[in-house]
């Protein structure tokens, strides 16, 4: 395909649309009780694209209420659970059929590339959806081994309300890690989108509707963190919080928490995922691609993002030039043009954190190969060149702190054990990649790292089946699979005497 062509059909149709606009309380679209609106701004050109509903504390209040009311009734917690597994699939259905708007509404309202939003922000969405209804009518309870006299079941039950807090790099997908398997257990749901990126999730709300989801089951409150996030997290009407984002708000939560119900809370935070290459790597060409792919990829707005390189200092200045040429050859620009590989940072402020971070680690003595900063390009907008730092001592700062952008960090190591040294030397713990031949090397060293995830031989790779989440400040529960269903979940003993 011509892609400049496909460029402007694109342009054209995000604006035949009309983005969603209003918060969804209680099967309503309203306005919020200030009526006051905020700007949606597209990093793609820094035009506003939608003026959305602002929700604050007096919405976030209808929002609980009306979840509560329709929790309390039944109307979705009480239905077979093959009636929530056919609402739930009949979403999936909606947001397929509608997976290029989804996505165009995605990639303009927060800078990812539309091809990326398609192949997998929608693609792992619909997965997500499926995944869960299928599960909600193949839950099975328990009976405990407690002998002859007693019958003792240990039952799963849904919570009640369930606010879920998500960011702006996977708004959509984020936000069906969370619902799907909130829904699919029974719960009734607050979700507060990212004030970056609100459009996604609006819409998903309208399908939502669409699909059967009962009045009040799913309410979208879009919003500031401080005001509606906040007043979420302090509601004494909400049973648990499942949060994406910084460390410092994952704190926020758990203070929120223990100062009103003691509502659970689950947090998905930060990373510094090492990329360790062993001498013995296969095919560096393929280690190089697969590095530069787990930091770029989502312009690094990723919380898993490979963003350092541990690499043997036997294969290093082979493995820097390969990955070196592969960073030149990243195309950043337009999320609408279909040659883009990295898009628009989110918002000014952001890019103006991730070029902090590049001068701190200037400052700390590393250094620039390549890239470092602000790209301009004719439509303006927030973008950033892909940037690679060598010589980087562990005990920087731009090999302890999340950018969340498009810099990778080059650090060698002598033998494996300094490897596992380093790749363990930050506060976090959310994912990790091995790449060597030798199978004792990748189970040792998959033992050794401290993190949720560990890939070997690959990097990103996923599957709605494997858990995700964090160890150390990454932070604890987990997102995906069926342990996910643990967070929304709490287990009746009933012990009856025989
Ligand atoms: O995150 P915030 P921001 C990291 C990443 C990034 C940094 C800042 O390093 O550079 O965090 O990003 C809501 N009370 N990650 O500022 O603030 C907010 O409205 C209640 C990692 O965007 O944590 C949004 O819905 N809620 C990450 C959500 O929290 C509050 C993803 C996330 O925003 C609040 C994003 C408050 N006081 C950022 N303040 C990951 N783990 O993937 C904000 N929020």
């Amino acid at each position: 395909i011509d892609a400049d062509a496909r460029r402007e059909e694109l342009e054209r149709r995000f604006a035949a649309l009309t983005p969603p606009s209003l918060l969804h309380i209680g099967g309503e679209q309203v306005e919020a009780a200030s009526g006051a609106r905020f700007a949606c701004v597209s990093p793609r050109d820094g035009r506003v694209v939608a003026h959305v509903a602002e929700g604050d504390a007096a919405d976030i209040d209808r929002a609980v209420a009306a979840a509560r009311r329709a929790f309390e009734s039944g109307v979705w917690s009480g239905l077979h659970p093959r009636e929530r597994r056919a609402v739930l699939q009949r979403l999936a259905r909606l947001v397929e059929r509608h997976a290029e708007e989804l996505a165009l509404l995605e990639s303009v309202d927060m800078g990812k590339p539309f091809t990326d939003a398609l192949a997998v922000d929608l693609r792992v969405t619909v997965q997500c959806l499926d995944f869960y209804a299928e599960a909600a009518d193949k839950m099975y309870d328990e009976v405990a081994p407690t002998g002859p006299d007693v019958l003792a079941t240990v039952t799963r039950e849904p919570l009640g309300v369930v606010g879920a807090v998500v960011p702006w790099n996977f708004p959509l997908m984020m936000a069906a890690w969370k619902l799907a398997p909130a829904l699919a257990a029974g719960n009734a749901v607050v979700l507060k989108p990212a004030e970056q990126s609100p459009l996604s999730a609006l819409r998903l709300a309208e399908l939502a509707v669409e699909a059967g989801v009962p009045a009040g089951i799913l309410n979208v409150v879009p919003g500031h963190g401080p005001t509606a996030g906040a007043a979420l997290g302090r509601h004494p009407g909400v049973d648990a919080i499942t949060f994406t984002g910084s460390g410092e708000v994952g704190r926020l939560f758990m203070r929120y928490s223990a100062e009103s119900n003691l509502k659970q809370v689950s947090l998905e935070l930060g990373g510094k995922s090492p990329q360790i290459v062993m001498p013995d790597a296969p095919d560096l060409a393929a280690v190089a691609r697969s590095v530069a792919t787990g930091i770029f990829f989502n312009q690094g707005e990723v919380c898993s993002a490979g963003s350092r390189l541990l690499v043997h200092r036997s294969v290093r200045e082979e493995l820097l030039a390969l990955v070196l040429e592969e960073t030149r050859r990243t195309v950043v620009g337009d999320p609408l043009d279909p040659r883009t590989r990295v898009g628009a940072l989110v918002e000014e402020e952001h890019l103006r954190r991730v070029l902090g971070h590049v001068r701190g680690a200037l400052e700390d003595g590393a250094s620039l190969l390549t890239g470092g900063e602000r790209t301009l390009t004719e439509t303006g907008g927030c973008y950033m060149t892909p940037t690679v730092f060598d010589r980087v001592d562990p005990g920087m700062r731009i090999a302890r702190q999340e950018v969340f952008g498009p810099v990778l960090s080059v650090i060698d190591f002598d033998d494996p054990e300094e490897a596992v040294r380093i790749a363990n030397g930050t506060e976090y713990g959310l994912a990790a990649a091995v790449w060597t031949r030798d199978l004792s090397t990748a189970h040792r060293m998959s033992r050794a790292v401290r993190a949720g995830t560990v890939w070997v031989n690959c990097f990103d790779d996923s599957d709605i089946t494997v858990p995700f989440g964090g160890y150390a400040q990454s932070g604890f529960g987990r997102d995906k699979s069926l342990h996910a269903l643990d967070k929304y979940t709490q287990f009746k003993t009933t012990w009856i005497k025989l």
